[in-house]
């Protein structure tokens, strides 16, 4: 059944990756994972590739861990590695990435996959898509990010009702909540997922990675340290050459032409 666990589509400037185990709404087997974690090593490592486009095939997005995975074999598994050893580096590399992650979440985000979607930079989803923090149901704690993104997005109250009753909220609830960025129709996702990535393919590539750095920064740094951060990373800014494209455009009165380039 897993023959390709995740599917890489390249197209001109990035690349799409499609979860691929739709039997079991994409839920993560070490098989996948590994896969997934070649597919992004793969995207940084291509100079041309300047955004990521994450999705699911079939009717869900990811159910997270795949509990029939060695779970259901009575094992007690140790949860605590599985993490460390694949979970985590890969919400470490999806924030890391130096372009753009947009998800397109075309159905159910449960668990793990949940927190997957919410660690990339925009989240799309269809219309009858939902997101599930699945984990109490079966005894677990919210992992992958889910306890620091959860807050950090809707607010402590919301966080907690979502993490401990572990209800599913729809795509225009978490839309409303802020939980995603925006809803569209199910018709309508992928196309408005690839026009984002379409113009992030074009865009001022190094500028943006830097936007990521100083946003997941300011979590933790006061204002003081922020503003020190902002000046730093906007030197290294106003030294590419897409910073002065930019400048030339706005002043010729038309449309940049970025490299995405760190020098000419
Ligand atoms: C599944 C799964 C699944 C296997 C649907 N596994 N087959 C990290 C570290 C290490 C270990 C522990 O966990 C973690 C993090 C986690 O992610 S823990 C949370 C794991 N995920 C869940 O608890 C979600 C389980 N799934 C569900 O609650 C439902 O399937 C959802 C709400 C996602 C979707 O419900 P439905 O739309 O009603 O679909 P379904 O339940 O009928 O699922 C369709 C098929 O997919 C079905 O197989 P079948 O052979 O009966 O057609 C499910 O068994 C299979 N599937 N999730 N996680």
């Amino acid at each position: 059944m897993d023959e390709k666990p995740v599917l890489v589509d390249l197209r001109e400037g990035y690349r799409v990756v499609t979860l691929n185990r739709p039997q079991r709404l994409n839920a993560f087997n070490e098989a996948m994972h590994v896969a997934l974690a070649a597919a992004l090593e793969e995207a940084e490592a291509d100079g041309s590739c300047r955004a990521v486009l994450l999705t699911g095939a079939g009717r869900g997005f990811c159910a997270g861990q795949d509990l029939t995975d060695r779970l259901a074999a009575g094992e007690t598994p140790a949860l605590g590695g599985a993490l460390e050893q694949f979970y985590n580096p890969l919400v470490r590399k999806l924030r890391a990435l130096p372009f753009p992650v947009v998800a397109a979440v075309n159905g159910v985000a449960a668990g793990a996959g949940a927190n997957v979607a919410l660690a990339c930079d925009i989240v799309l989803a269809a219309r009858s898509a939902s997101f599930v923090q699945a984990f109490a149901r079966i005894g677990l704690v919210p992992d992958s990010g889910g306890t620091w993104f959860l807050p950090r997005l809707v607010g402590a109250a919301r966080a907690r009702a979502l993490a401990l009753l572990a209800e599913p909220v729809a795509a225009e609830q978490a839309e409303r909540w802020g939980l995603i960025w925006k809803v569209l129709d199910d018709a309508a996702l992928m196309g408005e997922a690839e026009r984002l990535c379409e113009n992030f393919a074009r865009g001022p590539t190094v500028g943006l990675a830097l936007i990521k750095r100083a946003l997941d920064a300011a979590e933790t740094n006061d204002l003081a340290a922020q503003l020190d951060l902002e000046r730093d990373l906007q030197r290294e800014a106003g030294q590419t050459p897409d910073f002065a494209e930019g400048v030339r455009a706005f002043l010729e009165k038309r449309a940049p032409a970025f490299t995405g380039k760190r020098s000419t």
